[in-house]
């Protein structure tokens, strides 16, 4: 009797023993456990950057835990300080905002996991808050969208009217975007920006900021920028009903690439998207496989990222995997 009770004792132990490496509730051995917190699912851009990390860490070897903000900082603070109660291996996310991290990533540091940070930045005074930050090079975007404009405009005379709809207020795509934005086209004064505004990177609200622009402006729109397709969609939309041909009589110009924008220049309503590449998952799945075999990483890694015009519409879109 006494032998059965050792080695149930010892099979229980063993069980227990088994379930509590890092990562909380029992993950399987030698999983390496993610806590991933997205920013929300704003957008087409989103829903294919989700999709990605998505499949790159349903492989075996990782176990993830996925939390959605709704756009909110808060709850993205919420998941962070609960992926850390959970002991999780490493934490990844995409900040909606470029500020107010540093308790939370002192938080994390202090227990131990390390930080990945993908698509969007953080402004920390400490850089050893975070391991390393995938995503593209905002400002470089916003200066091939100006250089765009600058192109389509060649032999106009001035002065051109430009709209501007903006991303999330205070995220890093909606500063850096703006800044390469104006850090290139403010150098031709033919241009002036009569109007600019967050569109917080949906349709629904592109829309309702156009049909805004559109009154305060009597239609005396040249050219829109909008810091991602959705909000040109949303936008596209309100020129119509304003009775305007977008593309036409708005020349149209934003940044994603995604399959909508696509769709938009072969039906001649948008004119060019920069893209903003959201297929970060297989690269984030090897930079979280290198930290956690101890591997160094680098601070920054960049995505490549290429500029589309309506006449590359029939080559381009059925390549195109997002
Ligand atoms: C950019 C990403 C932005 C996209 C938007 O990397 O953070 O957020 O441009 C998305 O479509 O909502």
């Amino acid at each position: 009797m006494n032998k059965c009770l050792v080695l149930a004792a010892i099979l229980v132990l063993a069980a227990l023993a088994g379930g509590c490496s890092r990562g909380g509730q029992a993950g399987q051995a030698g999983q390496i456990t993610v806590g991933f917190s997205q920013v929300g699912a704003e957008s087409e851009w989103r829903t294919a950057n989700t999709a990605s990390v998505k499949a790159a860490l349903a492989a075996p070897e990782f176990r993830l835990k996925f939390s959605d903000a709704q756009q909110k900082q808060e709850n993205q603070i919420k998941a962070l300080r609960s992926f850390i109660a959970q002991r999780v291996d490493v934490i990844a996310f995409s900040p909606v905002v470029e500020s107010g991290w540093e308790t939370v990533l002192r938080e994390a540091k202090n227990a131990h996991i390390p930080v990945v940070l993908t698509d969007r930045a953080v402004k920390v005074s400490d850089e050893s808050l975070y391991a390393t930050f995938i995503g593209s090079d905002f400002v470089e975007e916003g200066r091939k969208a100006a250089r765009w404009v600058l192109e389509d405009s060649k032999g106009k005379p001035g002065p051109i009217r430009v709209a501007e709809l903006q991303g999330t207020v205070g995220s890093a795509p909606a500063n850096d975007r703006m800044k390469g934005f104006h850090e290139v086209l403010d150098a031709d004064p033919r241009f002036q920006v009569v109007r600019s505004q967050s569109g917080d990177f949906t349709r629904a609200k592109g829309k309702e900021v156009m049909e805004a622009f559109l009154k305060a402006e009597g239609n005396k729109i040249d050219v829109l920028f909008a810091h991602n397709d959705d909000m040109a969609i949303g936008a596209i939309q309100a020129i119509e009903e304003a009775g305007l041909k977008p593309g036409q009589d708005i020349r149209i110009v934003s940044i994603d690439g995604v399959h909508g924008a696509f769709e938009a220049m072969k039906a001649g309503k948008l004119n060019a998207t920069i893209e903003c590449n959201p297929l970060l998952g297989p690269k984030l799945a090897q930079l979280i496989r290198d930290i956690k075999a101890g591997q160094p990483v680098p601070r920054r890694v960049v995505v490549e990222e290429g500029v589309f015009t309506q006449d590359q519409v029939a080559a381009e879109l059925p390549k195109r995997k997002y």
